[in-house]
């Protein structure tokens, strides 16, 4: 069993890094829920797939995997996955898997935050959740890796981004949304943030992307690509719902400075035409009455922004849209020295999220 620590992060000298920082890995999880994913999972299957194998071209990557699909997994998966079995609710690995924290000495630990499926029983998005909220410490179990129990603060991985210089990036449309922390004030959770991920700086942007069925993560809005500088999901069309959100985020970021002192390089990233489910999509999908609808014309938040950087790579998101082009030669400008890697992630955006979402950095820790 995981040693659970009684201290907080902060105290024991560990700190979040930045997802640019050094991997030992990149956790993921299998998917296979056919009210989230159409054609009982196969098409998503196969992206996730493609974003797994992407990965490991760079990284050592792990797919956590439901035992029925464990041989079809192992034996499509690249030797560099390992495939491990374990039971979850859905597959969102950022979300539900575990935030490591390094002390730069080779020491990772990691944090237990809780999770109620973004919202529990008032706007959440399936019942039940169970599943879900132990995958971080089995993953945990598995690393052999000490734990701090946050269980009592509902946060999702994709809700925060960070510097890992002490600066932190989040919106308050979600951290203070009542279906997640009504027990908790502002102040109570900026020190829970201060105290377990060890930062000094907190900017929060008012919302996240309209349509986001996760209340507005910050993973939809903008991302570090390294101290100083971010990139940001942007519209020039003043008569799509997102152009005041996004005006709105890119005065605040203009205006801020990082815990360094720092003002933020700011570089916006154009979003792709509104993602609708199509007739043909939506009849795949089996009904359930206690999931999320995704009814023919529901719209889905679609960003590059939710790419996953890796060691020496940039795993990005294409949606067959006229900007992709545009998307993968200003993310290939920003990140001169990795390689950027371009998937047709439609599948996965269907199901709420994009690669962000399905993945987790485990950090190497020094
Ligand atoms: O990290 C994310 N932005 C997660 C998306 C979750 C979607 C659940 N259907």
């Amino acid at each position: 069993m995981p040693n659970t620590i009684r201290s907080t992060p902060r105290e024991d000298g560990y700190r979040m890094p930045g997802e640019f920082e050094p991997h030992a890995g990149t956790w993921m999880l299998w998917p296979t829920r056919t009210d989230t994913w159409r054609l009982g999972a196969k098409p998503a299957q196969d992206a996730f797939a493609e974003v797994a194998e992407a990965i490991a071209e760079f990284e050592p990557v792990t797919i956590g995997v439901i035992s029925c699909q464990y041989e079809h997994v192992r034996s499509r998966m690249p030797a560099a996955v390992r495939v491990v079995e374990l039971s979850y609710n859905d597959a969102w690995m950022r979300d539900i898997g575990p935030t490591f924290v390094v002390n730069g000495q080779g020491g990772v630990r990691g944090i237990d935050w809780g999770f109620n499926a973004w919202g529990g029983l008032h706007g959440g998005l399936y019942f039940p959740w169970d599943l879900d909220m132990l995958v971080k410490q089995k993953v945990l179990e598995i690393e052999r890796m000490d734990r701090y129990d946050l269980q009592h603060f509902i946060l999702e991985g994709g809700a925060v981004h960070v510097d890992g210089e002490g600066t932190l990036l989040t919106t308050s449309q979600c951290l203070l949304h009542k279906n997640r922390n009504p027990h908790l004030t502002k102040r109570q959770m900026e020190k829970l943030l201060r105290d377990h991920l060890n930062i000094t700086k907190i900017i929060w942007l008012p919302q996240g992307l309209h349509s986001d069925e996760t209340d507005g993560h910050i993973d939809e809005v903008a991302a570090f690509v390294k101290p100083g500088e971010v990139v940001m999901s942007w519209t020039d069309d003043p008569d799509d719902p997102q152009y005041a959100v996004l005006g709105r985020a890119y005065e605040m970021l203009s205006r801020e400075r990082d815990a360094r002192g720092r003002r933020l390089e700011i570089h916006r990233l154009h979003l792709p035409d509104r993602l609708i489910i199509t007739d043909e999509e939506a009849r795949r999908i089996d009904t359930a009455h206690h999931s999320y609808y995704r009814g023919a014309g529901t719209v889905f938040a679609a960003t590059y922004v939710n790419f996953y950087i890796c060691n020496g790579g940039v795993i990005i998101p294409a949606f067959g849209d006229p900007r992709d082009a545009e998307a993968l030669r200003t993310l290939r400008g920003l990140f001169k020295d990795r390689r950027v890697v371009q998937i047709n992630t439609r599948e996965i955006a269907l199901g709420g999220g994009n690669i962000h979402c399905i993945t987790q950095q485990q950090p190497r820790g020094w």
